[in-house]
């Protein structure tokens, strides 16, 4: 098994660990990963931390091995199938977090783009390639960069295929924080946060933010006053806002 499926307090944490290939994503990696998203969904984890084994990669991308050879419909399938995987994690029920360890090339930057939120190693590498193979992105990286970063600068990425470091990933946006120390421990430390907050809370926050990219202003305001009115209906917010009057700390139960 090339994905490991851990727990880590309150938190699970999946480990890419295929070292020989620098974590690559293969066929048999991605149904593992869909098999671990699908585990992940239906427990009682706080939040999840994706990252690679290794001081080297975090994930060199798709594996480039088995990409070659293939008619249309096959690759037409595969992608289907890579973007399906991701978007699992990206619609987990708790935040997930990339804990980008080193390389995070093409389908392993689309991953970490899958997770709600990015923390780098001072010496992670990020970018999407493809171009350089005569290829563009597969698993989602040409809708979810943009939506990350801005058009202007996910043209710039995507059309050079070059390389950013830690340090511009986080001065655009790419990611959330650069780690000072173990990357997967500041990722912990950095999902820690969300643990002070309810599930159903956090989770409508990031639809509704989520969902602005599909529609124009009008329809996006819509859909933020219904997940607002959605929100309102919980346990826990009857349970915040009497915390508040009652000049206390809320015990948020995730309902
Ligand atoms: N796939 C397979 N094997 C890989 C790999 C990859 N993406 N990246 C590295 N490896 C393997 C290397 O082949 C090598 O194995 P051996 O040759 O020793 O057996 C081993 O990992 C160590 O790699 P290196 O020797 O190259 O290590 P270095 O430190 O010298 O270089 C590197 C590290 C990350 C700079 C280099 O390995 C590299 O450039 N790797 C490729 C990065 C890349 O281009 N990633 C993007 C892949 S394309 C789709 C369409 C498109 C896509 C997907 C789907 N559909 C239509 C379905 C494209 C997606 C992509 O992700």
């Amino acid at each position: 098994m090339s994905v490991k499926l851990t727990r880590k307090d309150e938190f699970a944490v999946i480990t890419l660990d295929r070292q020989e290939a620098l974590n690559a994503l293969s066929a048999a990696v991605l149904r593992e990963l869909a098999q671990a998203f699908g585990q992940v969904a239906a427990s009682d984890a706080r939040a999840l931390i994706v990252t690679g084994a290794g001081a080297k990669a975090f994930c060199a991308g798709a594996d480039i091995k088995e990409l070659v050879g293939r008619s249309m419909s096959e690759q037409r399938r595969d992608a289907a199938f890579g973007q399906g995987v991701l978007a699992c994690l990206d619609e987990l029920p708790m935040p997930s977090v990339a804990a980008i360890n080193g390389y995070a090339f093409g389908g392993g930057m689309e991953l970490a783009l899958a997770c709600t939120f990015r923390i780098a190693a001072p010496t992670a590498k990020m970018g999407l390639p493809e171009i350089k193979l005569g290829l563009i992105p597969g698993y989602g990286g040409t809708q979810r960069l943009p939506r990350v970063i801005g058009e202007a600068r996910a043209l710039d990425i995507i059309m050079s295929g070059r390389t950013l470091d830690a340090e511009e990933a986080l001065r655009i946006g790419l990611v959330h924080r650069v780690a000072e120390g173990d990357v997967l421990e500041a990722a912990i430390a950095y999902a820690r946060q969300f643990n002070a907050y309810g599930l159903p809370a956090l989770r409508l926050a990031r639809d509704a933010v989520k969902r602005a990219h599909d529609v124009p202003l009008h329809e996006g305001l819509r859909i933020e006053a219904d997940l607002n009115t959605l929100a309102f209906q919980t346990g826990d917010a009857a349970e915040g806002m009497n915390a508040f009057m009652e000049k206390r700390k809320p015990q948020f139960k995730d309902r």
